[in-house]
């Protein structure tokens, strides 16, 4: 396993799916970069050097886990394994997880450059303007925000957006005021305090996916980031708040979230993960800057929302959780789950066994959905990863009056396009979310239209047997046997 972000890009470079870029500009041009390579089939890793107007060793990743490869790679798993089967592997995987508490060191690799007081100047960190209409440039993309349940002493540590407004301040940015973030500060603020908060950036794959899991209230993500990796996170002491940071971490902001009834600046826009700009600048918690760490030659984990299907993460975490969830409610025969449209529609796959087992287990997919509107169920023979397989399943198997249900007033946020403003100003951010029932209707399942589809088993057969053939490819004896030859 990787160590750090380091150690990862340098697993990333062995697959070949990393590029160098360098003379790259912040403004607008890693963004735009960024988000074509994305939209090409290999989807590579970016890695941004000599970015114009900074020093030559400050750079910045992104794509880091956009593939289902890498997102197997960061999670410590085979990157062979077919998507699904790499999903389901991560899901066991995580519902054995132990929690490990992290442990303190003295050392950190992020002291290697350290700026207080007036010396702080955020203009020397490259933050790039991601998307041409953005409201300023975004320093945490995918970084994490660090605080302590003043209750618990329990350390929350999520990713939440960071906009740099001038040299010591920046903005943090809560999507609903579920976010254990925003609890937290609350309670600061309530006792007329500021909130001790640090940001890291540049925090290693590990980090990065626990810090997007719906972790209970009261758990770290510390210490499942610990858990992932099967070793307990390296942290010390920060020097201004003494929150426990990640000591390999890239870039360390120190500081204090202050109280709104002292000050709130407007953030945003932001090109959110919908493709769109539908939250607009609002007033958002402010943080002042007290320190600035950073690791000799930093490099900034950037990873900017972007126009669907591209996403964060190549594996659907969040479906990984859903399958979890549907298991521990006793729901039976799951085969897959799986997120489409960067989290927006949900897909389980199961084989029917009782009448109401397909919207039992819809019901509690459409729970945890959070903003998406489509919720689908469909039965075991149909690939959940598939969109055309879901499509047909949809096209073929539902029928409209009998088989969708809307369930209204559900979860999602500001950033949901579709919710008119009048009610995002009243403070309405729910909306409705459709349950596709496209399985075969149980009372009559054994009666319907057999398939005339190869099944999964069948199709591998063939292409065990053909696919050199079909793909004109040599077959990988003939390979070998070549090599022999010439040696
Ligand atoms: C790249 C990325 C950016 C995110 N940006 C935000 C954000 O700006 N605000 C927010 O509330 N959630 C954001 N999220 C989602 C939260 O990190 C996620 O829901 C997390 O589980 C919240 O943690 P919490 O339960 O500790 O509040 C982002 C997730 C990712 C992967
Ligand atoms: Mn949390």
């Amino acid at each position: 396993m990787y160590k750090d972000l380091r150690g990862f890009i340098k697993q990333v470079e062995s697959l070949g799916a990393l590029r160098h870029i360098a003379g790259a500009d912040q403004r607008y041009e890693i963004g735009g970069i960024t988000e074509v390579a994305a939209g090409t089939p290999e989807c590579p890793a970016l890695l941004f050097d000599r970015i114009k107007g900074f020093p030559a060793g400050f750079r910045i990743f992104t794509n880091a886990t956009t593939t289902p490869q890498r997102a197997a790679l960061a999670l410590g798993l085979d990157p062979a394994l077919r998507p699904l089967d790499a999903l389901k592997a991560w899901m066991q995987k995580r519902q054995k997880l132990k929690a490990r508490a992290p442990r303190l060191v003295r050392k950190a690799a992020f002291m290697e450059n350290s700026f207080a007081g007036r010396k702080v100047d955020m203009a020397a960190l490259p933050a790039p303007y991601w998307h041409r209409k953005d409201g300023g440039p975004y320093i945490g993309s995918g970084s994490l925000v660090i605080m302590r349940d003043p209750d618990g002493g329990w350390i929350n540590a999520s990713i939440y957006r960071v906009q740099v407004h001038d040299r010591n301040k920046v903005t943090i940015q809560f999507d609903h005021q579920g976010r254990h973030g925003a609890i937290i500060a609350r309670k600061y603020w309530d006792k007329g305090t500021s909130c001790p908060v640090a940001v890291v950036n540049g925090p290693d794959p590990a980090l990065f996916i626990a810090g997007f899991e719906y972790l209970p209230e009261g758990q770290s993500e510390y210490d499942f980031a610990g858990s992932i990796k099967g070793a307990p996170l390296e942290v010390f002491a920060g020097p201004v708040t003494k929150l426990p940071l990640p000591a390999q971490a890239e870039i360390i902001l120190e500081g204090e979230l202050l109280p709104p009834s002292k000050m709130s600046l407007p953030e945003g826009p932001f090109g959110e993960f919908t493709g769109y700009y539908a939250a607009d600048a609002r007033p958002c918690p402010v943080m002042e800057v007290k320190a600035i760490h950073h690791r000799d030659d930093p490099i900034l984990l950037g990873s900017p929302p972007m126009k669907p299907p591209r996403f964060h993460f190549g594996l659907p975490f969040r479906a990984a959780s859903i399958w979890s969830n549907l298991e521990m409610a006793g729901v039976t025969d799951v085969v897959g789950v799986w997120q489409h449209v960067a989290q927006l529609m949900t897909v389980v796959a199961l084989k029917q066994r009782y009448a109401g087992h397909a919207k039992r287990a819809a019901l509690i997919a459409a729970a945890n959905s959070y903003m998406g509107r489509l919720v689908v169920v469909v039965d075991d023979d149909v690939d959940p990863s598939n969109l055309a397989d879901v499509m047909w399943a949809i096209t073929t198997r539902c029928e409209p009056s009998e088989q969708i249900d809307i369930v209204r007033n559900a979860w999602s946020s500001a950033l949901d396009p579709r919710i008119p403003p009048e009610h995002k100003n009243a403070g309405i951010t729910s909306h409705s979310k459709a349950i596709i029932e496209a399985v075969r209707p149980f009372g009559w399942k054994d009666r319907y239209p057999p398939t005339s589809a190869l099944t999964a088993d069948e199709a591998r057969e063939i292409e065990k047997k053909w696919g050199d053939v079909i793909a004109r490819r040599k077959p990988a004896h003939a390979a070998k046997k070549r090599n022999r030859r010439g040696r």
